[in-house]
């Protein structure tokens, strides 16, 4: 049973029941209007799409900024869980972004796990820093981790994996389903609501309030998603005006305009913070002190 209490919502919305007489189980969206995947635990089989994948070998990119306090906060965690269960038993290259190379951890990284550290420059606003990482991101995957990698996943730092985040999860272009807002109707979503932003989506539209802290899929997928995230980020600062959540603003917009073919549950990235009985999480937001690491606001 997945989580009832958190679902009950989804129930009412469903559009197919696959085994209506059955009401231990917990009827979960597996489809969006447009067709693509909602992955849960379950809808896929992982025997079988290991099997593809040993035929059909596979390297996987991983981005993560870990800049001033995050990285001495989260970086280690977050990539030694990584190594753990991102991916496991493929080609995994980790593209890690730091303000100080002296402080990247020590890890021992299994075999077919590379590290490719870059030293960047810490934006003075912490909005910026967030929203920056478009542009750095859209400067590399374009220099070299096209050309490096067959998929690609852009993460946040404050979190950590705590199961199997397999190739289940590959796609052309894969978003990640903000935890908090999977069963609120559109109208609650914090999309940004001024037309004068590039962000702008009117309301009453709009399917997912995506997560900025994950997505992916092939480079070409994400370099289209990063540049026109940027595109918007500098349009909006010459207007003088900076979308509700920064990036995430940007990215929601561009997944409203873009449909992604893929929706990964909030299995892919929960908050214990929503209840600590949710099953299968296979990644999960880190406890953070908002007061302690904002203090450069
Ligand atoms: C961020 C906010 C306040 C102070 C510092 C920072 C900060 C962020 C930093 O000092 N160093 C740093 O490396 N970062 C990177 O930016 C890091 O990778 C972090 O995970 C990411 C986004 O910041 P974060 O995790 O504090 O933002 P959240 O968790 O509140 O997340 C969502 O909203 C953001 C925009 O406001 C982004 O869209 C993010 O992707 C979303 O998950
Ligand atoms: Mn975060």
């Amino acid at each position: 049973s997945i989580c009832k209490t958190f679902n009950s919502r989804l129930v009412e919305n469903s559009t197919s029941n696959p085994d209506p007489q059955n009401h231990n189980k917990v009827e979960l969206r597996t489809k969006t209007p447009w067709n693509a995947p909602i992955l849960w635990e379950g809808t896929f089989n992982r025997t079988y799409l290991e099997e593809f994948y040993r035929n059909n070998p596979v390297t996987i990119g991983l981005t993560v900024f870990a800049l001033g306090k995050y990285l001495d906060k989260y970086l280690e965690k977050f990539l030694a869980s990584a190594d753990k269960y991102f991916m496991p038993g493929h080609k995994v290259i980790y593209y890690v972004m730091v303000d100080d190379h002296s402080k990247l951890p020590y890890i021992e990284y299994g075999t077919s796990r590379f590290l490719k550290p870059r030293v960047v420059a810490k934006e003075a606003r912490w909005q910026d820093v967030s929203m920056m990482r478009m542009k750095t991101l859209a400067d590399m995957l374009q220099d070299f981790i096209k050309d490096e990698v067959d998929y690609v996943f852009c993460m946040d730092v404050d979190m950590d994996f705590r199961a199997p985040y397999g190739v289940e999860t590959l796609g052309e272009l894969v978003a990640q389903a903000q935890a908090w807002f999977m069963n609120s109707p559109n109208t609650e979503f914090t999309y940004e609501r001024r037309p004068e932003s590039k962000a702008y989506i009117e309301m009453g539209q709009g399917d997912f309030y995506y997560h900025a802290a994950v997505f992916g899929g092939t480079p070409s997928q994400v370099l289209d998603l990063v540049r026109s995230c940027y595109a918007g980020i500098m349009e909006d600062k010459k207007n003088n005006i900076e979308a509700v959540w920064h990036d995430e603003s940007h990215l929601n917009k561009y997944f409203f305009e873009h449909k992604p073919t893929l929706i990964l549950s909030p299995e892919y990235c929960w908050d214990y913070k929503i209840h600590t009985e949710m099953e299968h999480v296979k990644l999960a937001w880190a406890m953070k002190d908002y007061a302690e690491v904002r203090d450069n606001v």
